[in-house]
């Protein structure tokens, strides 16, 4: 059966916020984010993008482009609220939501259309319910699948509704660099650009041979039937999702705490950051260990207040890991978190603001950039390169 899958986004989202609750901000360009010399640029308003400043800029390049820009530190405990109303209003539209950042997510509206409307009607209802209820401006993608949805949702920002169909996609996504393919770093679109696949049509006509060659065979495949506007990935909702893991096995077993503890710091953050992407906060944090013998142990904690930032999430799985009787050679170590609560209601603790500033401005640059960007200081070596 055809799916109808809709990707909501917001238009700048922390900026519009700050536009609609001073109405002396309207239309002029406000850039959010750290305002410290060494800050970076959150986001700026589409009046502030035409001067040339984006998102995970410097902010000394944003005032320099910008002079007479309205900077802003922002509020993160505002937009968070903000985003629980958004998300409110998109599990009434549908059943099946999955949350992506704090201001989009997937909707599955198969057969929706069917008791309402046509599925483009849908969404306008759903741009206005957001629209009223919020008084802020999305853009949203409507196509048989999660990923021309989203790539239709940044289409015609703001305030865009673009439908891609099946049919559209030789027109629409075929002339379209490989970059905008979800998951295509600049690493994997430079090897294509070697093949000589700029745009994501050249790489649907390429040849599969060369492209498993490449990026290897389970790459190649994927990347091949994306090109082809295909991707059968279900929208998974947060709580689906019994449980938000991470787990690595080593080519080298580890032998010594240092390299276990420095392991379960890369864990944490893969673990902390999945679970701010779907908004989750976790309460039992597990620890799994494989011996170099295969023997497998699991230990798990449940908190008293569930749990989202890496740090928290190392300090939960080190004591874990402390109070582990067994040493020796070490295979494999996974941490996952479970128990959820849902992200939202904000603490009025100081150092919890603080981090979910801080938190705020990471996860921004790894949703624009991948999650590869930011590692933790402890893990870089001296001349500067992450080590796993
Ligand atoms: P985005 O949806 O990527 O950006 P946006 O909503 O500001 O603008 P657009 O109209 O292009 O969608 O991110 C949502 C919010 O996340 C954004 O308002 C601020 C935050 N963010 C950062 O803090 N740093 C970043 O680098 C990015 C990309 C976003
Ligand atoms: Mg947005």
């Amino acid at each position: 059966m055809q799916r109808w899958i809709m990707h909501v986004d917001m238009d700048a989202f922390f900026a519009s916020v700050e536009q609609r609750d001073h109405e002396e901000y309207r239309g002029k360009p406000v850039i959010v984010g750290g305002l410290s010399p060494r800050g970076v640029v959150s986001t700026a308003s589409y009046e502030a993008r035409r001067f040339g400043v984006h998102s995970a800029m410097p902010m000394s390049t944003a005032r320099r482009r910008c002079p007479d820009g309205i900077f802003l530190p922002g509020n993160f405990a505002l937009y968070r609220q903000v985003s629980a109303q958004i998300f409110a209003v998109f599990n009434r539209f549908s059943p099946r939501v999955e949350p992506i950042s704090i201001d989009e997510g997937f909707l599955d509206i198969t057969g929706m259309e069917r008791l309402m409307t046509q599925p483009r009607a849908y969404a306008v209802q759903l741009k206005q319910a957001i629209r009223r209820e919020t008084g802020l401006v999305a853009s949203v993608g409507l196509a048989p699948n999660k990923f021309l949805a989203k790539i239709a949702s940044d289409m015609d920002k703001p305030d865009g509704l673009v439908v891609i169909s099946s049919e559209d996609v030789e027109r629409i996504l075929w002339p379209l660099p490989v970059s905008r393919i979800w998951g295509v770093g600049k690493k994997t679109a430079e090897r294509l650009s070697a093949l000589g696949y700029l745009t994501i049509g050249q790489l649907a006509q390429g040849s599969l041979t060369r492209l498993t060659a490449s990026l290897g065979q389970h790459a190649a495949r994927q990347l091949m039937a994306l090109a082809h506007g295909q991707d059968d990935r279900p929208v998974e909702t947060a709580r689906e999702a019994q449980s938000v893991g991470r787990e690595i096995t080593f080519d080298r077993d580890l032998c010594t705490d240092e390299e276990v503890a420095e392991q379960l710091l890369v864990l944490a953050g893969q673990v902390g950051w999945r679970l701010r992407r779907a908004g989750l906060q976790a309460k039992t944090i597990q620890l799994k260990i494989r011996m170099a013998d295969f023997t497998t142990y699991t230990r798990r904690h449940t908190l008293p207040t569930a749990i989202c930032y890496d740090e928290d999430i190392y300090v939960a799985a080190r004591e874990l890991f402390q109070v582990f009787p067994r040493r020796g050679a070490i295979r494999l170590l996974g941490i996952s978190g479970s128990g959820f609560e849902t992200a939202g209601e904000l603490s009025l603790f100081a150092d919890t603001r603080k981090k979910e500033e801080l938190y705020g401005a990471i996860d921004g640059l790894k949703k624009r950039f991948g999650e590869q960007i930011i590692t933790k200081a402890p893990l870089l070596h001296k001349d500067g390169r992450g080590k796993p």
